[in-house]
């Protein structure tokens, strides 16, 4: 189905004037659609779910109620007495339901904008590295009363870093793998420094296991993107993309946030020279996350958070490059070769994050104090 007459079925009153590509999602396709009903206008966002990554969207759909429904009360009563207004992303329904199936299978939903803010592809400053912390952490404190055996887990094994390694032995021997891997310059350095790792990716599936770390209910994908930044006052006020709100560890979400928000090149830089771990952005990030985090993050937990920003660099290193092996089946690409330069990205990163260990390991540590 055209996405126009995907936003058609929606309950919104009015008339569908303009439907938009939206944001640079690496997986499902997004829409912006705009209602005109007299003098007003409704923008929505659209979004057509990627079935071959969520196997059952109907469940992305029930966590999505079941916690915007529980923040909203939280946002609501909260005392407003600053500038910050809080938002998330509201279910726009279908008949009455959650979200629509059309007549070839495919999957819609609709959702409501936090209006007049936005978010950026790439971190600009140290004041929004630290907006970024605080409505990550916000996020996590709204959630943290919540059980996360109330939610579905939409995507079994996801941030379960020994898992992508498994994959990523077995596609190598594929035919198509292995031809797409002789035909490509330098792989047997990007296959070394994978090898390299292969004591490290346990290590928080460890933690769990040792029942030193919970599982919690996390966001999934807090990168820079997902986090609106008011146009009027320049706070954060929302975290948005809620399909992979799920069972997990705060600490994917930790690790994810900061490889996002302290990468000023971006996941896109083409310039490998040009990419590293910026230190200040980082303290600027832990700063803002704290403030909302105090109360439900525990001494277990920072244990290990520097292990989360080094692991979650290089698992999605790791992802990019074996989508890149795979022919590009699971990230969108818009040139050849792009998983394989992201992978390049997340790899010199992680390699940053890795030189500045003891810097970023006492700027966790002042967090505390
Ligand atoms: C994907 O589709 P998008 O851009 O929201 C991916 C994340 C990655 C991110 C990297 C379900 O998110 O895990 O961190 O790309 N989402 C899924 O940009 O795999
Ligand atoms: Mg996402």
């Amino acid at each position: 189905m055209q996405p126009a007459t995907a936003a058609r079925e929606f309950d919104i009153k009015g008339r569908l004037v303009n439907v938009d590509i939206v944001g640079q999602g690496n997986v499902n396709d997004t829409y912006q659609a705009v209602f005109r009903d007299g003098g007003s206008v409704e923008r929505i966002i659209l979004q057509r779910i990627n079935k071959h990554v969520f196997e059952q969207p109907d469940w992305i759909m029930e966590n999505m109620r079941y916690i915007t429904d529980h923040v909203l009360d939280i946002f609501r009563a909260e005392p407003s007495d600053t500038l910050r207004e809080w938002g998330i992303p509201k279910i726009v329904t279908h008949n009455k339901k959650d979200f629509m199936i059309d007549d070839d299978g495919d999957f819609w939903r609709a959702m409501s904008m936090i209006d007049d803010a936005k978010s950026y592809a790439k971190i600009r400053n140290s004041e929004h590295a630290y907006e970024v912390g605080i409505v990550l952490g916000c996020f996590h404190r709204t959630v943290s009363n919540l059980s996360s055996d109330n939610l579905h887990d939409t995507l079994p094994g996801f941030h379960v870093t020994p898992n992508y390694l498994r994959q990523y032995d077995e596609i190598l021997d594929g035919n198509y793998e292995a031809e797409r891997m002789n035909n490509t310059p330098g792989m047997k350095n990007i296959m070394n420094y994978i090898d390299s790792h292969r004591d490290k990716v346990n290590i928080l599936q460890h933690a769990l296991e040792q029942n030193e770390l919970q599982i919690r209910i996390i966001h999934g994908d807090p990168k820079v993107d997902n986090i609106m930044i008011d146009n009027f006052t320049g706070y954060g006020i929302g975290i948005i993309d809620l399909d992979t709100v799920k069972p997990g560890l705060l600490h994917y979400d930790f690790g994810d946030a900061l490889r996002s928000a302290c990468n000023p090149a971006g996941e896109d830089e083409t310039d490998l020279d040009s990419v590293f771990f910026d230190i200040d952005l980082c303290a600027a990030f832990v700063e803002g996350y704290m403030e909302q985090a105090k109360n439900f993050i525990t001494e277990a937990d920072r244990n290990y958070l520097f292990d989360a920003i080094h692991l979650i660099t290089f698992e999605l290193g790791l992802r990019f490059f074996q989508d890149y092996l795979a022919g590009d089946k699971y990230f969108k690409v818009r040139f050849e070769g792009h998983n394989l330069n992201r992978a390049k990205v997340q790899f010199k990163l992680c390699e940053s994050i890795k030189a500045n260990e003891k810097t970023i390991r006492k700027t966790l540590d002042a967090s505390t104090e």
